[in-house]
């Protein structure tokens, strides 16, 4: 009998730190008025002692709680992430070891704000070729990555993390997905340091992530949309969860796909960019609230786009 991978419960962890805008604007050259009308942010929370995997490990955590789980039982655990404690090792494997998930694989996956949906495509053929139980996370602390001299990217971005537990079912939650990724167009958001950068002889600490905001954009509201269109023009939609960027992306995107705005629910008013975290911090909350209700009658898409520039979308049945 086939076998698909259907999401049996979800959760999220967000570190206690809130840094509202007024509070950068004590120390930063910016304000509150600025921050919001631009962004539709705000507040975030930002790790102060926590780094990625103690995000990650609290949301696995939660998840095998929900289920009663035996983390012995796990199959896989997939962490979206582009600012993992270490290259090496993996945050899948730290948050495996300190679950005590003995023997199921653990692997990181990079592909930034796409990164959870990357992850959650990628887990499902995993289900659909024999393993019956994992873990899916989008977890990021971009706070330590960010020069908070740069008022144009500060603001933007927080900490947060969150997840689902997958499992097998003989009906399927993933319909259908398609996964894209351009890198001719990589050097328009990057997050990380190159080596170059951080020699001895460099004097100032360099920013760890860059982004040529008009440029992804334009990739949003032109890229995204369009293989958007091409992938919901077969079927009514009940919900898009979206990455959360900016509001304005979401509202313009809501607009050129012809959908009222109430479709597009958002939360990057308290979180900010949350990259591989923004989607599944907002699945979590939707389940919490009662909209989403895993009784198999809604369509949800799920689109994520980022740096890479990678982006998909995934139509779910929930
Ligand atoms: S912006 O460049 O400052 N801008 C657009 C011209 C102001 C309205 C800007 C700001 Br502020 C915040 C986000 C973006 C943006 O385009 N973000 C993204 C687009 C595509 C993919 C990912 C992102 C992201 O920020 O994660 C632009």
């Amino acid at each position: 009998m086939n076998q698909y991978g259907k999401i049996s419960a979800t959760a999220r962890y967000l570190p206690d730190n809130i840094v509202t805008n007024d509070d950068l604007a004590q120390w930063m050259d910016t304000s509150d008025e600025w921050i919001q009308s631009r962004t539709g942010i705000k507040q975030r929370h930002i790790a102060k002692e926590e780094n990625t995997s103690d995000l990650c490990t609290e949301v696995a955590r939660k998840l095998l709680a929900k289920k009663q789980i035996d983390p012995a039982s796990l199959d896989f655990i997939i962490v979206a992430t582009m600012s993992p404690d270490y290259s090496s090792p993996s945050v899948a494997c730290q948050v495996q070891g300190r679950i005590g998930a003995h023997g199921a694989m653990a692997f990181d996956l990079a592909a930034a704000c796409a990164g959870f949906v990357y992850a959650l495509a990628t887990a499902e053929n995993f289900i659909r070729t024999g393993l019956k139980c994992g873990i899916v996370i989008g977890g990021e602390k971009t706070s330590k990555l960010l020069d908070w001299e740069d008022r144009s990217t500060a603001v933007l971005f927080g900490d947060g993390a969150a997840g689902v537990l997958l499992e097998a079912d003989d009906k399927p939650s993933i319909i259908r997905q398609v996964l894209r990724a351009d890198g001719e167009r990589s050097d328009s958001l990057v997050a990380g340091f190159r080596p170059t950068q951080t020699h001895y002889y460099q004097e100032e600490s360099p920013a760890g992530l860059t982004m040529d905001g008009r440029g992804i954009w334009n990739f949003a509201l032109n890229d995204v949309v369009k293989d958007l269109q091409a992938f919901t023009e077969e079927e009514p939609i009940d919900l898009y969860l979206f990455h959360q960027a900016n509001r304005r992306i979401i509202e313009k995107m809501a607009k050129k796909l012809k959908e009222p705005i109430e479709k597009f629910p958002m939360n990057l008013a308290n979180y900010g960019n949350t990259s591989a975290a923004s989607i599944p911090i907002l699945l979590d909350e939707l389940v919490e609230e009662g909209k989403i209700q895993f009784d198999g009658t809604q369509k949800v898409v799920l689109t994520g786009y980022g740096g890479g520039l990678a982006w998909g979308n995934l139509l779910l049945e929930l």
